[in-house]
């Protein structure tokens, strides 16, 4: 009877298991369109500053090739000269299912038009030269290319596009890949404020491509580009991204390229230890060691070459030249405006004085006008209203000015040229309005007299 009764209640506890488990999968299963996958950093494909590269050149996990220039905050691909070609490449092949990379980067030149233009790759080998923005051709996988030049003269650069090959297709450079192109976008990437940073996910076999236009600080500020649904890619491949430059020519500099792996919700993404082999990873330990102990020596070195500033926290006292001359110019706008409001006080107070000489001539003119009887107006009667006349259109023209003010616009950033010109049309105002308030006291005298 006991056994009997522990079968039972043996076979009501699986039923209830199964039932509870079964509920779990169809409530996972609904949710799990909007559930957003698991993302993981893998900094085994990444690079990024403030120690981007060692003391020999390199870049940890990565190599460079043709005119890249690892730096210690940034790699310059290609420098602002004529026909150069850089790229940089994972050591490594990365065969994720899903991933997302992250990169910012800045394209700058002082040329209305840049060339050639910088690429983003996922290829099943390293395309460490060639014609395609300084990688290789009839490549196997997909590029993101930024491309600055329009070769076709369509007025339809800078543009983003992406474009998938299967190692048969022959870029089309004359026309902008404008055939091949899977998705594309027009964005002006060239000589920003802020660093451009593109966001490429490929998740559920669909590439979708968001920029951060480099207009604010704000690293989230994503707007999407494009999308390629159906899109396949090589199960494993390289990560490169490259650049060239040909006739005219920028500066294309990476400042980081994050990449992260993507586990759809449910799945359970696979531990680090489990995937990287041991003697691999001693061999990273032994590089992370070198890296930690050159960088403790060079702590070192600095410290003993500034002894005024131990103590200080290290990222105080560095600025980036890009970052120094944000601050030089938004300290400059800070400035103009500061004086401009105080312009603007000035021509309150001017406005205010005018006002009351005004109401002064009025008065006076007329009680001549009563002294003098009702006879005709006499010649300095008639002046004078015409001097009256000219100081109320005096009044209004202050106060249309006042109306202009950019305090009452709001000053857009970066437009310095016009800041500048309001700038010196109040300061002429302000003097002109000075010898006006002069010129009433003389009649205000001359009418007491
Ligand atoms: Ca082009
Ligand atoms: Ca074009």
């Amino acid at each position: 009877m006991a056994v009997c009764n522990a079968r039972v209640f043996i076979l009501s506890f699986l039923t209830a298991v199964i039932f509870h488990r079964s509920l779990a999968n169809v409530a996972a299963e609904g949710s799990t369109s909007e559930e957003s996958p698991h993302r993981r950093f893998e900094y085994k494909y990444s690079f990024k500053g403030p120690h981007l590269s060692q003391s020999d050149g390199s870049i940890p996990f990565w190599i460079h090739s043709g005119n890249a220039i690892p730096s210690a905050d940034q790699v310059r691909i290609t420098p602002s000269l004529r026909s150069q070609r850089g790229s940089v490449w994972t050591k490594n092949k990365v065969s994720f299912e899903h991933w997302e990379a992250e990169v910012t980067f800045r394209v700058s030149g002082r040329g209305r038009m840049g060339a050639d233009g910088l690429a983003l790759w996922f290829t099943s080998e390293q395309g460490l030269d060639g014609p395609v923005y300084g990688a290789a051709d009839t490549w196997n996988g997909i590029g993101v290319f930024f491309d600055s030049f329009d070769n076709d003269g369509k007025k339809n650069n800078p543009a983003i596009l992406v474009v998938g090959n299967n190692g048969n297709l022959v870029y089309d450079h004359q026309n902008d890949g404008n055939t091949q192109a899977l998705g594309t976008c027009l964005r002006d990437f060239r000589n920003k404020p802020y660093p451009i940073r593109a966001k490429i996910t490929y998740y559920r076999k669909t590439l979708t491509v968001f920029i951060n236009n480099g207009f604010t600080p704000d690293k989230e500020d994503y707007e999407f580009c494009t999308k390629v649904e159906n899109m396949i890619i090589p199960t494993e491949g390289f990560f490169g991204i490259s650049a060239a430059t040909g006739g005219l020519a920028d500066d294309h500099d990476v400042l980081s390229f994050l990449l992260f792996r993507l586990t759809e919700p449910g799945q359970q993404p696979p531990s680090v230890d489990s995937e990287i082999p041991k003697e691999q990873k001693d061999k990273y330990q032994e590089e992370f060691q070198n890296f930690q102990q050159e960088l403790d020596k060079k702590k070192e070195e600095f410290q003993k070459e500034h002894p005024n500033v131990q103590g200080e926290p290290m990222d105080d006292l560095y600025e980036s030249v890009n970052d120094r001359e944000i601050r030089q110019v938004f300290e400059g706008q800070n400035r103009i405006h500061l004086e401009i409001k105080q312009i603007n006080r000035q021509l309150a107070m001017i406005l205010d004085e005018q006002r009351r000489y005004v109401s002064v001539i009025t008065d006076e003119v007329a009680k001549k006008g009563t002294s003098a009887g009702s006879g005709q107006p006499d010649s300095a009667s008639q002046q004078l209203s015409s001097v009256i006349s000219t100081q109320q259109e005096l009044l209004r023209n202050l106060n249309e000015l006042r109306w202009d003010h950019p305090e009452n616009t709001r000053i857009k950033p970066l437009k310095l040229l016009n800041i500048f010109q309001m700038y010196h049309y109040h300061n002429i105002s302000v003097r002109n309005m000075h010898i006006a308030m002069d010129c009433n006291k003389c009649i205000i005298q001359t009418l007491n007299t």
